[in-house]
């Protein structure tokens, strides 16, 4: 049995909602509150679409947790590890929020807007709540909202003549992690090149309800001829470009140097953090790797082995049609992996073998060749 998953207004709607189900989605997740698209032809033929062409996609549940007022800075850095110190307007900031143990909060994009006023472009997680218990409690002058913001995400290799097609040319200005404020039908939208996909593409934060609708149309009017699709964060692509899903791949009680993300933490930084403390003091039990099996199968058991001992559990797996493998992510157990290699994962085919190695997966050095989708 496959029980449906019951909507109601508390699994909110977007401003997209009606766009994204006249375009056939047919999966949908909940992330913060929210719906989000899961798939629509299916995640196969969707990823092959996105390496291909240009996607539209409702990102509205990566909702915009906005921090105003004199202390916002100061709230901001207690939050993160990350020294933002130096942030400046124009960029965005991928930064772990990290509880006082050192474990991860969320990992949101930060945005500062101006002096006073910051966006966190939150994952999966509570945020606003956190951030007002933290105002309240070191008596802060801000206030924290989550304003009426939708992220429409474009993404794929023609996402740049899409977005220059609606927005001008200007657009191909704006370099990676790079933000800034462009018109649609007169009203001001933050527009970044960024997006939950290694394929390139931008972000546009729309605010204006009764424009979404008709941002949605146009750039699928002006698309036509680049094949644009309707798309959602893909799968099995996130997985291939080793992106981090808060939930899945890391949690409360995972740090970032355990996942991976400590190069976005700043232990020498005379800042106040609440994390820093601990994330001084702490080694590391654990580590986030690649697996590699090198042939299509469902690894059933989220454990995985040497023999009979635990080493590690995957937190998200795909196979990986443009390389012909099988992949994960596996937090390893550092103390029972010593210095092995290769484990053994419980699949549908039975016990296989999986290669470890480092994420980002570099499918060069493990010599294997991208192929071209199966017309
Ligand atoms: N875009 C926006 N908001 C978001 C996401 C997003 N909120 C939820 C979730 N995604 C937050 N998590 C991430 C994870 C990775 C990246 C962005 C947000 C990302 N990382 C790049 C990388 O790993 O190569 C770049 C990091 C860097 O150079 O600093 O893009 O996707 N609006």
């Amino acid at each position: 049995m496959n029980p449906e998953l019951s909507v109601s207004r508390r699994i909110r709607s977007t401003p997209f909602t009606s766009r994204v189900e006249a375009a056939g989605v047919t999966g949908y997740t909940v992330y913060n509150h929210t719906r989000l698209a899961t798939k629509f032809q299916s995640i196969e033929a969707d990823y092959w679409h996105l390496c291909e062409h240009v996607q539209v996609w409702d990102v509205s549940c990566e909702k915009q947790v906005a921090i105003s007022g004199p202390d916002a800075y100061r709230l901001i850095q207690l939050m993160t590890p990350r020294d933002l110190s130096k942030a400046y307007v124009g960029r965005c900031f991928y930064v772990p929020l990290c509880n006082p143990q050192g474990g991860i909060v969320n990992d949101p994009i930060a945005i500062k807007l101006s002096d006073n006023n910051w966006w966190l472009s939150i994952a999966d997680t509570d945020v606003m709540l956190w951030a007002q218990g933290l105002a309240t409690g070191f008596n802060l002058d801000v206030s924290v909202t989550e304003p009426d913001v939708w992220p429409l995400a474009v993404q794929g290799p023609k996402a740049e003549e899409l977005m220059a097609r609606v927005f001008g040319e200007s657009v191909r200005e704006i370099k990676f992690f790079n933000i800034k404020a462009m018109s649609y039908q007169g009203v001001d939208m933050q527009v970044a090149r960024s997006g939950w996909s290694k394929q390139g593409g931008f972000e546009i934060y729309v605010n204006d309800a009764s424009l979404a609708g008709p941002l949605w149309d146009e750039l699928f009017d002006k698309g036509q001829d680049l094949s644009v699709g309707p798309g959602c964060p893909n799968g099995i692509e996130r997985v291939e470009s080793g992106l981090l899903s808060l939930g899945n791949d890391m949690d409360y009680d995972t740090t970032p140097f355990e996942c991976g993300l400590g190069q976005y933490v700043d232990l020498d930084a005379n800042i106040d953090s609440l994390s820093l403390p601990a994330l001084r003091q702490l080694v590391p039990q654990r580590q986030l790797k690649g697996l590699v099996i090198d042939q299509a199968c469902t690894i059933s058991d989220s454990n995985v082995y040497l023999g009979d001992l635990c080493v590690g559990e995957i937190t998200s797996q795909a196979y990986s049609p443009k390389y012909g493998v099988h992949l994960a992510f596996v937090l390893c157990s550092l103390s029972a992996l010593g210095t092995n290699l290769t484990l053994d994962a419980h699949t549908n085919l039975g016990i296989l073998q999986g290669q470890l190695t480092p994420l980002p997966f570099n499918f060069d050095a493990l010599g294997l060749i991208p192929k071209t989708p199966a017309k």
